[in-house]
């Protein structure tokens, strides 16, 4: 799962200290992704502020440059898009590649289903593990031709020039990744398409639709587009991304004396998984000046230190929840009691296996984690000092930094350049908020 360019960062976290301050994390990975995607699609210039200029989202914004769409910036988090319309993409001269994100392949391949071009995606070690017969077999139903490895892998391969049509489709598993590449899909199929998720999973995909004009209806857990409309282009003010925020949250949480503001951090209820596991397990958390920017609800979070409980994690919250794991892992290895998570083993097939990777750590760290098949059981103490390997996993590497606050030493995490995938500026801004954090590379 390592990362594919030569060099790679090791971040060396010295143990002790309190989070403080205000700050504000980068911008929502997954809103970044949807704003070039559909901003593309659309008719007329869309403006993106916030914007994320993190690797997975340039991934995303260089696929569309490659397919003909003008595109400036991004600058300071500025973008701006150049619709082509729903027909104007152009076919990209060469395959287009996707470093580590699993949801510019994800969402890409309902796109690129309906294109009169063929294309080819491909991505680094870890996005050529990631399953993607999730998405495949539901396009094939919907008469797309689409080529994996044979074990459902990257590369894919899309053939051009399908008729598509609407379906009815029941996801087996909670997917926001799913869902939305079928809904992209769906706006060029003739009919209906109508995707029934097993439980909430976000919807910024929906949302964003319906900000470009787009007509998205809902009934319970199905959501239902009709093929051949237009997207009318839009301003988006992306938030600060509520994954990125969560380390934060649990670094102040569990450090004692931490006392910090996260500003503009998008709080869709969708979303919001962390903040209601991290209350019930004791954190002190309070929302304030919550209000809506672009179609998506935000807050200032204040954070204060707490005395934490282990507790069993609500299976409903999982979806909600799903990115924030590894900080929570972090959380629970420092609250008293046991916490058991169960329900997940959607966290084996993510940029690492999240259950495995975050358990090998803790361990050897003197942590009691134990994996199970579908999550696992912590038993809070005390953490050791040591070293980790993040396995190229963004959030894993940086979860274990926070992780030092309340260390008895060190902690030395190997194989972190993908943090730039999701959270650039992440070690300056730690250092700011109270870590004692530098970044080696080697
Ligand atoms: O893009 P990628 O690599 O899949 O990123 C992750 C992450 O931790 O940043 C997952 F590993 O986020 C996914 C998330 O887990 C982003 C996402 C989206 O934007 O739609 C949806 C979730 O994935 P899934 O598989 O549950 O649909």
């Amino acid at each position: 799962m390592s990362n594919s360019s030569e060099s790679n960062v090791i971040f060396r976290a010295a143990a002790g200290g309190k989070l403080q301050g205000h700050i504000r994390v980068p911008g929502d990975k997954s809103i970044s992704h949807r704003s070039i995607m559909l901003g593309s699609l659309a008719e007329g210039v869309t403006e993106v502020s916030g914007f994320l200029e993190g690797e997975d989202n340039i991934a995303t914004l260089e696929a569309f440059r490659a397919m003909g769409v003008q595109i400036e910036g991004p600058a300071d988090g500025r973008v701006t898009v150049h619709g082509v319309g729903m027909h104007g993409l152009k076919a990209p001269t060469r395959p287009l590649y996707l470093g580590n994100s699993g949801t510019s392949m994800r969402l890409l391949s309902g796109l690129m289903a309906a294109q009169p071009f063929d294309v080819e995606m491909s991505g680094d070690a870890s996005l050529s593990k990631r399953p993607m017969k999730r998405v495949t077999d539901p396009l094939r139903l919907m008469g797309a031709v689409v080529e994996t490895t044979a074990t459902g892998t990257p590369p894919l391969k899309v053939k051009g020039g399908q008729k598509l049509h609407g379906i009815d489709y029941v996801m087996p598993m909670a997917s926001a990744q799913v869902k939305s590449c079928l809904l992209l899909a769906g706006l060029y199929a003739a009919g209906t398409t109508c995707v029934t998720e097993p439980a909430p999973t976000r919807d910024h995909t929906e949302r964003m639709l319906a900000g470009f004009g787009y007509p998205v209806e809902r009934r319970g857990n199905t959501v239902c587009v009709q093929g051949g409309g237009r997207l009318t282009a839009t301003k988006i003010d992306v938030p600060a991304d509520i994954s990125s925020a969560t380390f934060f949250m649990v670094g102040a949480a569990i450090a004692a004396g931490s006392d910090i503001v996260l500003e503009h951090v998008g709080i869709n209820p969708t979303r919001i998984g962390v903040i209601n596991i991290l209350r019930l397990m004791g954190a002190d958390l309070e929302l304030r000046n919550e209000r809506e920017a672009g179609g998506e609800p935000v807050a200032d979070i204040r954070v204060r230190a707490s005395k934490l409980k282990g507790i069993r994690i609500p299976e409903e919250q999982v979806p909600l929840a799903i990115d924030e794991f590894p900080a929570l892992f972090v959380a629970a290895a420092c609250a008293e009691g046991e916490t058991v998570l169960t329900g997940a083993e959607e966290l084996r097939v993510k940029e690492s296996d999240r259950i495995q990777v975050m358990a090998d750590g803790l361990v050897a760290l003197g942590v009691d984690a134990r994996p199970t098949p579908d999550g696992m059981i912590i038993r809070g103490g005390r953490i050791g000092s040591g070293q980790v390997d993040s396995h190229g996993d963004h959030r894993i590497a940086m979860s274990f930094a926070m992780a030092a606050l309340v260390a008895s030493g060190p902690i030395t995490i190997t194989d972190c350049a993908n943090v730039n995938t999701s959270f650039p500026g992440f070690v300056a801004l730690a250092n700011r908020a109270g870590l004692t954090l530098q970044a080696e590379i080697v």
